[in-house]
């Protein structure tokens, strides 16, 4: 009964564009975190959903084509809350997303912005997408006026009021949490950098690179970018990066020779689970 993404409905009729702003949001929702259903309850909450967490609205042609790439590694619950969560707020939103989650494989010193090149790069094999999420599992919108798509010119800031910064943004350079490039705004700006192995810094690189290649941050109103942290404690493997700060002093030298052009990794294997396309990757070691 409806069309499989050739953009045409089963009368043959090309569907009309999308309206703006989508009739279906609601505006801010609540959040509870206390049980997140089965994957299998997800799914079924979520029938219009393909695998590989692929949508697109049934019967308007979506304006923009968003693919939510998410750093991964031992956080199933995190996962599910996401997925019960995320879907239904994009559906309301009416564009055409897929979720990608990127696993680190092994138990190496995790990886967070090397695990987001390998996912703008493999996202980008599947689709032309207008614009690339880079998504905290542990991070819920509150607010579907904040949109899942990318600003023409800049890479925008998405997670500007947190729960867990008591719903204000914590400094002007931050850019961690939830975060959104074009590709050609990732190709601007090499990508992210590499060699961060371990906790911390590396959000901070991408936004000093977002600078350095002559584009600024942008952001919606604070009112708007609200989020809730679920609560975690620093995980096994992803320790406080002890070099961050002397990377950091040499980003500025660093971003045009590592990013995106001195990407290598081995991707393992990649699966259209219901609810998301799960891309295993050895990403290798902290030399
Ligand atoms: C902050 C930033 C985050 C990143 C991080 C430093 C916020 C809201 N987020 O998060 O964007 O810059 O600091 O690296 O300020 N992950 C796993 N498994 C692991 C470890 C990490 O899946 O074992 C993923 C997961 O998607 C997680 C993300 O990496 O949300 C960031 O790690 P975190 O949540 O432990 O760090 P946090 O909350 O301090
Ligand atoms: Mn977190």
């Amino acid at each position: 009964p409806r069309n499989s993404g050739t953009g045409l409905p089963a009368s043959g009729q090309p569907l009309k564009d999308c309206p703006i702003p989508s009739p279906l949001l609601v505006g801010p929702v609540s959040v509870h975190l206390s049980s997140p259903l089965s994957l299998e309850d997800i799914q079924q909450r979520n029938p219009l959903v393909l695998p590989g967490g692929r949508y697109r609205p049934p019967d308007c042609e979506p304006r923009h084509h968003t693919a939510i790439v998410v750093p991964f590694r031992n956080r199933i619950s995190h996962l599910r809350s996401l997925l019960y969560h995320l879907h239904p707020f994009l559906q309301r939103q009416q564009i055409h997303y897929s979720i990608y989650i990127v696993q680190q494989w092994g138990n190496g010193t995790f990886n967070r912005a090397k695990l987001l090149n390998v996912g703008v790069r493999e996202a980008l094999k599947d689709e032309d997408w207008s614009c690339i999420f880079l998504h905290d599992v542990d991070l819920l919108p509150e607010n579907d006026h904040n949109t899942y798509t990318c600003h023409k010119q800049f890479p925008t800031h998405l997670s500007v009021a947190m729960d867990k910064f008591r719903y204000r943004l914590p400094y002007p350079q931050y850019f961690g949490g939830v975060s959104a490039v074009t590709p050609d705004q990732y190709m601007k700006m090499n990508g992210f950098p590499n060699q961060y192995w371990g906790w911390g810094g590396e959000d901070d690189d991408i936004a000093a690179r977002v600078r350095l290649s002559g584009m600024k941050i942008v952001r919606p109103p604070v009112a708007i970018g609200h989020y809730k942290m679920i609560k975690h404690k620093g995980d096994k493997g992803n320790e406080q990066n002890p070099r961050r700060f002397d990377l950091l002093k040499k980003t500025r030298l660093n971003w045009h020779s590592d990013g995106l052009n001195s990407l290598t990794y081995e991707l393992l294997s990649k699966e259209l689970e219901p609810l998301y396309t799960n891309l295993t990757v050895n990403i290798g070691e902290d030399p």
